[in-house]
C-alpha cells in the first residue's frame, strides 16, 4: 500500500513506539522555533536540563510577540533570550525581523523536516511541507535538549482540492470553508494532508495561510505537498538546496477523504467569538466599519500585502475606517517597498505598525467600543483585540481591502461595480533577502553570561501526584474555553517571566474573582480543581494556562474534552487532565461544590476509572482520563522536569 505525505515524514522520524494509529510515538525534531512570549519559560525550563548546547540541526528563537516595550520587562526579557541563544547555539531574530512564522518559513522551512515550535500556529510551516507542529515551551525545550516529541499517531485526513480559486476569492476562503466543514471542536489527534488538482493552483504563501489556521481545527498539523511551486518559492528564496519533493503516492490511504472544489468558493468570514463561526461576507449585510487590521501570522505575506497595494492603488481609506497594516517579515516590507505596494498602501491611509505580532495579539491597536473590526488574523475570541464590548471578524486581505475603500463590510466581488480589476499578483522569482536581523552563533561562544533582569524569576516547580485530591470546584465553564481565556495576553503578556504575578489575571475574562478565590483555598491547604465543557483549551499553546493554575493550587481539570497542545501543557506541569465518563455529569455538578477524589495512583497504575466523590450534593461519579503509561510517570513523578530528573 502506498503511504501519504504524513506516513513518509513520521517513518523517517519515529524513535520510540510504532505507526499504530491511536498509539504513542515520540519522534525526532530537526528543528525548533520559539517566540518570546513562550520562549523565556521555554529556555529558564532548558537551562535547567543542564545541556551544553541545542542538539537540533536548527533552533532559532523569535522575538515578535512582546515589541511593545512599556516598562523595562520585555526589553529584559529580550535580552535574555538574546544571550541565551548565543550561549546554547541558537540562531536569535531580532525584533523588526518578523513573526516567526513567516520567517521561518521563508528563511529556514524544509520540506520533509520536523519543526516544534512553542507556538501553536507552528503549522504555518506545513505550507511547504514540513511536519510543523505547536507544542508547550517545555516540550520545545526537550527536543533542544535532544528528546524526542511524543503525539498520538494521527488519524490522516485528506483534504483533497479541485478546480481553482475564482478572482477575488483568496486561500483565507479556503480555511475558513475547512473551519466551517471540521469547526473547531473534536478533531484532536488528527492530521490535515492538501491534496488533489487543486493544489497546484496555490503558491506557498496560500497554502502557509491555510496551514497557519488549521491550528483553529484543533489539528496537530497541516501539511501540503513539496512541488515544482515549492521549489521556484525556495529558488526565490536562495534555498533551492533545501528542496526535495515529497508526494503523496498514488494509492495512498486516508482515513477520510473530504472534497473541496475551488471554483465555487466565495468570500467569507468568521464572525465573533470563534474561528469557526463561518458566514459569506454577502450574507453579513453593509455592516459599518471601523477598523481593518491587516497581518499577523496568517495573512502578511508578500503576496497578500501586494494584493492590498494593488486594489489600494490611487484610492483613500474611509473616513470611518482606521486601517493598520503589519506586514509579517523585514523582507515582506524589503520587497514591497522595491515592487511599489508599500508606496500605496502608505499613501492609502495606512497606520503602518511594526512587523510583529502586534494587533493580533491585543498589545495594540485595540479597536473602539462595540466596534467592528476587520481582520486578516486568526483568532477573534472573545476579549482578544483588547476591547471587550468590540466584535471581530477574521476575513481575506481582499475582503479587508474592500472595507477600507467603502467603510462597510463589502464581499470583494462588488469592486468590480467601482471599476477595480482583481490584481493577479505574480510571486517574485527572487526575493530580496537579507538576513542581517539574524544572529547566527558562533563556536566560541562559550562564556557568555546570561542577562537576567528583574522580571525574570524562576518558573516554580510541580508538586509531586497527590493520592487524594480534596478541594472544591473553583470554576465551572462552559463548552470551547480557549487558552485566552484561561489567561489572557494582550497587555498583560509582559509578565510572561514572571508567574506570581501573571497568574492574578487568571480566568480574567470570565471571573476577575478567581485568582483571589483560588488562593484562598489553595493557602488554607485544599485543592482547586476546575470543571469545563467539550474542547477545554482551545487556542494557544501558552504553557502558562497550566504554569499558572498549577502555581494557584488547581490540581485536576475535569472536562467534557480538551484539546491536545493544553492537555499536555497540564501533564507537563503536574495537573491531572480528566474527562467524564458520563458528559450528563457535568450538568449535576457546581460552582463551589466540594470533591474528593481518592486513590489516584493505584487506579492510574491499574487503567481504572477514577471515583469522584461529590461532598456537597452526596453524589458520586466516575472519571475518565487519555494517559500513556509515560504520562501517568511525569503526572506521579510532579511533572516533566522531575520526571527528568528522576530518569537521569
Ligand atoms: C496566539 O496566537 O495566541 C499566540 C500568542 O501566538 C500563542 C502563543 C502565546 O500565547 O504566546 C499561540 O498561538 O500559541
Ligand atoms: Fe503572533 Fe497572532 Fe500569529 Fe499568534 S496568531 S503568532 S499572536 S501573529
Amino acid at each position: 500500500m502506498g503511504k501519504s505525505i504524513v506516513e513518509k515524514i513520521l517513518a523517517q522520524h519515529i524513535v520510540i513506539g510504532e505507526a499504530v494509529k491511536g498509539s504513542e510515538v515520540g519522534i525526532k525534531i530537526d528543528q525548533t522555533l520559539t517566540q518570546d512570549a513562550t520562549g523565556t519559560m521555554a529556555y529558564l525550563q532548558f537551562e535547567a536540563m543542564g545541556v551544553p548546547k541545542v542538539k537540533t540541526e536548527l533552533s532559532v528563537s523569535y522575538v515578535d510577540h512582546n515589541t511593545v516595550q512599556i516598562g523595562f520587562e520585555n526589553a529584559d526579557d529580550h535580552k535574555y533570550l538574546q544571550t541565551v541563544a548565543e550561549k546554547y547555539g541558537i540562531v536569535y531574530s531580532r525584533a523588526g525581523n518578523g513573526i516567526c512564522h513567516q520567517v521561518q518559513l521563508e528563511r529556514f522551512g524544509k520540506p520533509g523536516k520536523t519543526l516544534l515550535g512553542s507556538d501553536s500556529h507552528t503549522p504555518t510551516g506545513g505550507g511547504v511541507g514540513m511536519m510543523a507542529i505547536g507544542a508547550g515551551g517545555l516540550d520545545v525545550a526537550v527536543a533542544m535538549a535532544g528528546g524526542p516529541f511524543y503525539l498520538t499517531y494521527p488519524k490522516i485526513i485528506k483534504i483533497n482540492l479541485t478546480g481553482k480559486l475564482q478572482p477575488w476569492v483568496a486561500a483565507k476562503d479556503i480555511i475558513l470553508k475547512v473551519l466551517e466543514i471540521f469547526t473547531t471542536k473534536g478533531n484532536v489527534g488528527c492530521v490535515f494532508e492538501y491534496g488533489g488538482p487543486g493544489v497546484k493552483t496555490l503558491s506557498v504563501p496560500e497554502r502557509a495561510t491555510i496551514t497557519n489556521m488549521g491550528a483553529e481545527c484543533g489539528v496537530t498539523t497541516s501539511v501540503f505537498p513539496s512541488d515544482e511551486i515549492t521549489r521556484e518559492f525556495l529558488i526565490a528564496q536562495d534555498r533551492e538546496a533545501d528542496w526535495t519533493e515529497l508526494l503523496a503516492d498514488e494509492d495512498a490511504e486516508y482515513d477520510r477523504v473530504v472534497d473541496v472544489n475551488l471554483s465555487e468558493l466565495v468570500p467569507l468570514a468568521a464572525t465573533p467569538h470563534s474561528p469557526g463561526n463561518i458566514s459569506t461576507v454577502r450574507e453579513l449585510g453593509e455592516m459599518d466599519v471601523d477598523q481593518v487590521c491587516l497581518g499577523s501570522c496568517t495573512n502578511s505575506s508578500y503576496k497578500d500585502m501586494m494584493t492590498v497595494a494593488r486594489i489600494l492603488e490611487g484610492k483613500k481609506l474611509h473616513p470611518n475606517v482606521s486601517f493598520v497594516v503589519a506586514p509579517g517579515s523585514k523582507q515582506v516590507i524589503e520587497n514591497i517597498i522595491q515592487d511599489g505596494g508599500f508606496a500605496s498602501i502608505v499613501s492609502a491611509g495606512a497606520r503602518i505598525a511594526e512587523s510583529a505580532c502586534g494587533f493580533c495579539i491585543g498589545n495594540s491597536q485595540s479597536p473602539k467600543t462595540e466596534a467592528v473590526s476587520l481582520r486578516t488574523s486568526n483568532r477573534n475570541f472573545f476579549g482578544r483585540s483588547g476591547t471587550k464590548s468590540a466584535n471581530a471578524y477574521l476575513v481575506s486581505p481582499e475582503t479587508a481591502a474592500a472595507a477600507v475603500i467603502t467603510g462597510k463590510f463589502t464581499d470583494p466581488r462588488d469592486l468590480e461595480k467601482l471599476g477595480i480589476k482583481y490584481p493577479e499578483v505574480k510571486m517574485p522569482a527572487k526575493f530580496h533577502i537579507d538576513d542581517s536581523m539574524f544572529i547566527f552563533p558562533g563556536d566560541d561562544k562559550k562564556d557568555v553570561e546570561i542577562s537576567r533582569g528583574p522580571n525574570i524569576g524562576d518558573p516554580p516547580a510541580a508538586e509531586p501526584l497527590k493520592d487524594k485530591i480534596a478541594g472544591e470546584i473553583t470554576l465551572k465553564v462552559e463548552d470551547k474555553i480557549t487558552t485566552d481565556h484561561i489567561i489572557p495576553a494582550g497587555s498583560k503578556m509582559k509578565y510572561r517571566s514572571n508567574v506570581p504575578k501573571y497568574s492574578e489575571f487568571l480566568f480574567e475574562v470570565i471571573d476577575p474573582t478567581f485568582h483571589d478565590r483560588a488562593e484562598v483555598i489553595r493557602d488554607s491547604g485544599r485543592d482547586n480543581i476546575i470543571v469545563a465543557g467539550l474542547s477545554y483549551g482551545q487556542g494557544s499553546s501558552r504553557e502558562h494556562a497550566a504554569l499558572c493554575p498549577m502555581y494557584m493550587g488547581v490540581k485536576a481539570v475535569l472536562a467534557k474534552s480538551m484539546e491536545r497542545i493544553h492537555n499536555a501543557n497540564l501533564i507537563n506541569f503536574g495537573i491531572l487532565p480528566l474527562n467524564f465518563k458520563d458528559q450528563d455529569d457535568y450538568d449535576k455538578i457546581d460552582q463551589g461544590d466540594a470533591l474528593e477524589i481518592s486513590d489516584i495512583k493505584a487506579a492510574l497504575v491499574n487503567n481504572q476509572n477514577l471515583i469522584v466523590k461529590n461532598l456537597t450534593k452526596g453524589l458520586e461519579f466516575k472519571a475518565t482520563y487519555i494517559l500513556s503509561d509515560r504520562q501517568k510517570e511525569i503526572l506521579i513523578a510532579g511533572g516533566t522536569l522531575a520526571y527528568m530528573r528522576k530518569q537521569q
